[in-house]
């Protein structure tokens, strides 16, 4: 396998799952680097990414930021980085030469695919990589809401519930139609669509650890009758979490959900 991506994140993150497990499926090889969610703030954020000593870690250090998105501490970004990667955000990949920040998800899963040698991985043709990238760019939509929801689930309002389930109900649906024309999202082979699906929304799922929370508000889960609206979407989220390919990545993430 060639070296092609490596990528600095907090782990385990499923963003990063994504490209790892295209990756695993095209041969091509992704350095994962990194730590947990706490301790990224005692890393410096750079395409060299290392941890910090004690003593550069301060206000007066030139790489002190201010988290903007899910961390709210201090953390460490070099200009270089923050060049590479002007929205500061992890995943952050670079490509082999170091020189090349690639950040979104999808796209670092793109990068992947297209580095790869899979006929169908990213379409074979022009068309059918549009087609794959209007079902990546339909899942950002609801991940970002996702990402909303869950960062703020303790404090949540009624409209922030509001705009979730609408962001669920339309991605959700569009994947059920999809889903009973074809046995994949994009049509009838496995893409990077159907990778960033399951990562996203294993993600999502973990609402269900929120339920107690959500009930104290007097609200439901919103995945509470998934399987049973969209029986298409959930069985193919654990078909596809299931095999090897996924499975070796994803490790028990969702198993909790399996069991319920
Ligand atoms: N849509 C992006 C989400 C990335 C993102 O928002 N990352 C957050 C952590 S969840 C981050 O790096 N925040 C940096 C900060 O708070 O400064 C993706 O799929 O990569």
């Amino acid at each position: 396998m060639e070296k092609v991506l490596k990528i600095f994140s907090y782990l385990p993150n499923p963003r990063v799952w994504k490209a790892v497990i295209a990756g695993n499926i095209c041969e091509v090889s992704v350095e994962v680097i990194g730590d947990k969610p706490k301790q990224l703030g005692k890393w410096l954020w750079d395409s060299n990414p290392r941890e910090l000593e004690e003593q550069e870690m301060s206000e007066n250090s030139p790489h002190f930021r201010v988290g903007k998105r899910g961390f709210s501490g201090a953390l460490y970004k070099t200009d270089d980085f923050l060049k590479a990667h002007p929205f500061g955000t992890v995943p952050a990949a670079f490509s082999p030469e170091g020189n090349i920040g690639v950040f979104e998800s999808n796209s670092i899963l793109r990068a992947v695919a297209r580095a790869g040698n899979h006929s169908t991985l990213y379409g074979s043709n022009n068309y059918e990589a549009s087609r794959i990238d209007s079902y990546l760019d339909a899942g950002l939509v609801f991940a970002r809401e996702a990402q909303v929801y869950l960062l703020e689930i303790e404090t949540l309002t009624k409209e922030g519930y509001k705009r979730m389930a609408a962001a669920y109900e339309f991605y959700v649906s569009g994947l059920e139609e999809s889903l009973s024309n074809n046995s994949y999202i994009a049509g009838k082979d496995l893409t990077i669509a159907d990778i960033s699906f399951v990562c996203d929304f294993a993600q999502f799922l973990r609402e269900g650890h929120y339920e107690e929370i959500l009930k104290n508000k007097g609200l439901d889960l919103i995945s509470k009758n998934g399987p049973k609206n969209n029986p298409k979407v959930y069985s193919h989220l654990l078909d596809l979490s299931g095999r090897e390919e996924f499975s070796s990545v994803m490790g028990t993430y969702l198993d909790w959900y399996k069991k319920e």
